[in-house]
């Protein structure tokens, strides 16, 4: 059902120097970065490594943009440091659904878009023994959209 880590996602005060921190210290290089108003955050991926299932690993960094947006909160209250861990699946619908079925709470009734317009849920972190975790089927991974990234 999960087939890889997708990305580990990082919350940071200031993008800018912890993209530089990632490319001084260890050499990753931004792949791809965005703005998602909907998640309320500016974002860096840095791809680690491709994985066997057509998807990647990444390190997601995170930059809020507004103070009420969950990265913002969380910031606020813990500081900087590993806010979610992303597991991959080609059918995010269907590991929601099952993972719902067996008592965790998802946070959205519906996937949304994420990084890279890959499809995204959230599972509650109080169900989780404390990690939020997220759900992301990467777009090249989407039945409808084969070709894609
Ligand atoms: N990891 C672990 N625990 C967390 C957490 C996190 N990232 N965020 C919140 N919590 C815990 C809090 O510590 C708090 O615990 P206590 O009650 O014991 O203090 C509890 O959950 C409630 O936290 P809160 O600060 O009151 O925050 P909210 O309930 O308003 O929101 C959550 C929590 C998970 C519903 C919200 O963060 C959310 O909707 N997250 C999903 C979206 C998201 O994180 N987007 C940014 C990333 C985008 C991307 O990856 O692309
Ligand atoms: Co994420």
């Amino acid at each position: 059902m999960l087939t890889r880590i997708d990305h580990i996602g990082i919350a940071c005060r200031d993008l800018d120097a912890t993209v530089e921190f990632y490319r001084a210290t260890y050499g990753f290089e931004v792949h791809h970065s965005e703005v998602n108003e909907e998640q309320g955050v500016r974002e860096a991926m840095l791809r680690i490594n491709g994985t066997d299932d057509g998807g990647s690993s990444w390190i997601q960094l995170l930059e809020p943009i507004r103070e009420d947006s969950p990265v913002a909160k969380w910031l606020a209250k813990n500081g900087e440091g590993v806010h979610h861990i992303a597991f991959g699946t080609a059918d995010v619908d269907g590991a929601a659904r099952t993972v719902g079925d067996r008592g965790v709470r998802v946070l959205y009734d519906e996937p949304r878009r994420g990084s890279m317009d890959s499809r995204i849920t959230f599972l509650h972190p109080k169900d989780c023994h404390g990690v939020l975790t997220e759900l992301v089927t990467a777009a090249q991974d989407t039945p409808e959209d084969p070709g894609h990234g």
